[in-house]
């Protein structure tokens, strides 16, 4: 299905402004799927799956209509909707379609963001049905605020693990390109010559300066462009309050965030395309009881794992730095060939942008 709506222009990648100014990778057009009617049943159907026992079904206007309509007529459940204002003119009536305080009633829309829509219609609603919960088809990850329980058909990790597995899988590579450079353009050039072997570039944003968001920019369109995700290592590390804060410069255009185990299932949550430090490559502390308790319970926000051992945890993904051609240490650095890992992807920085033949280098390592 995440094909399918990638192929319908539901999810596009890119570069895109968002109202913020912000950049995103990604938008999500989920209106888009009433063009497609075939795919709007079948997650009409699995939405009607995941849905308590109700009565009737509201459909937020414009995007969560299309898919209520659906379910309602197909389950015979009644419809009805909410309006923006009151209408000033007839019966002046703010619900459209039939109901009472005694009606168990879902709240359908189609994208979740702030929730701010959503909680509008809770609030018109609460004291004239008997709410249940939402339901949405796609939840954005952004940290929203809702009074009820909310559940999505797919979410921002869903299509991230996806298409983490795509381009392995197409590239036939495990190579994730540690990009420690203070120089930007040499990073994008080197990501120029090296884009297509590789799957994911993974950066410390905090060691460049990129006050103009040029680097951004660019790095996403190199990222598109070659194909390959993008990861910051930002290891976050803090009560969820200032995490959220933090992720919030990072969540529109990175795919992959790094995060330290030592943290609160809250902090966990608040991300989407997270990796859980399992074990360092720099010493002999292991997180990995409690990094796969955390991918356990959060398994909507996490991709796998950073670790030096193999984690077998349903289909996450491990991913292993401290990789270099010889096996050596550069002081707290402690370097294995690739050929000793039984993990998914190696991450190499210094062998590759130190290296004086990339391509040769890269060959050595993969092979
Ligand atoms: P190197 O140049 O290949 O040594 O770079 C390794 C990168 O991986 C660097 O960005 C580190 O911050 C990162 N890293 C690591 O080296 N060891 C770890 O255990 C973790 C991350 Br987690």
């Amino acid at each position: 299905m995440i094909e399918e709506l990638i192929q319908s222009n539901c999810i596009k990648l890119g570069s895109f402004t968002l109202k913020s100014g912000d950049i995103s990778k990604y938008y999500f057009d989920m209106k888009n799927i009433i063009s497609y009617p075939n795919m709007l049943a079948k997650i009409g159907d699995e939405i009607y799956k995941k849905l308590q026992d109700f009565d009737i079904i509201c459909g937020i206007p414009y995007g969560g209509l299309p898919i209520a309509s659906y379910i309602s007529t197909k389950y015979n459940k009644p419809l009805i909707f909410v309006r923006d204002k009151a209408k000033n003119y007839g019966t002046q009536k703010l619900i459209e379609g039939e109901y009472d305080k005694s009606k168990k009633c879902v709240i359908i829309d189609d994208v979740i963001t702030t929730g701010g829509s959503i909680q509008y219609n809770i609030d018109v609603l609460k004291d004239k049905v008997d709410l249940v919960e939402v339901a949405v088809i796609f939840d954005r990850q952004q940290n929203y605020n809702c009074s009820l329980p909310v559940k999505s058909y797919l979410c921002k990790n869903d299509i991230i693990k996806y298409k983490l597995k795509k381009i392995m899988k197409e590239k036939q590579s495990k190579l994730c390109f540690s990009a420690d450079l203070n120089d930007k353009n040499k990073i994008i050039d080197i990501l120029k010559k090296i884009g297509d072997k590789i799957v994911v570039c993974k950066i410390h944003y905090d060691i460049l300066d990129d006050n103009d968001g040029e680097f951004k920019k660019d790095l996403i369109n190199v990222s598109i462009k070659h194909d390959f995700l993008i990861m910051e290592d930002r290891k976050f590390n803090d009560i969820s309050y200032i995490v959220e804060k933090q992720y919030s410069k990072f969540k529109n255009w990175v795919d992959l965030v790094t995060v330290h185990s030592l943290v609160s299932s809250d902090v966990i949550n608040c991300l989407s395309g997270a990796l859980l430090i399992g074990s360092m490559s720099n010493n002999n502390h292991d997180f990995t009881d409690i990094a796969l308790q955390h991918a356990k319970n959060n398994k909507n926000n996490v991709i796998g794992f950073i670790t030096q051992k193999r984690i077998d945890c349903d289909d996450l993904i491990c991913m292993t730095p401290g990789i270099s051609t010889k096996e050596t240490n550069d002081k707290d650095q402690k370097y294995r060939t690739s050929s000793n890992v039984d993990t998914d992807i190696i991450i190499v920085g210094r062998a590759i942008y130190n290296s004086p033949n990339i391509e040769e280098t890269i060959s050595k390592l993969v092979n």
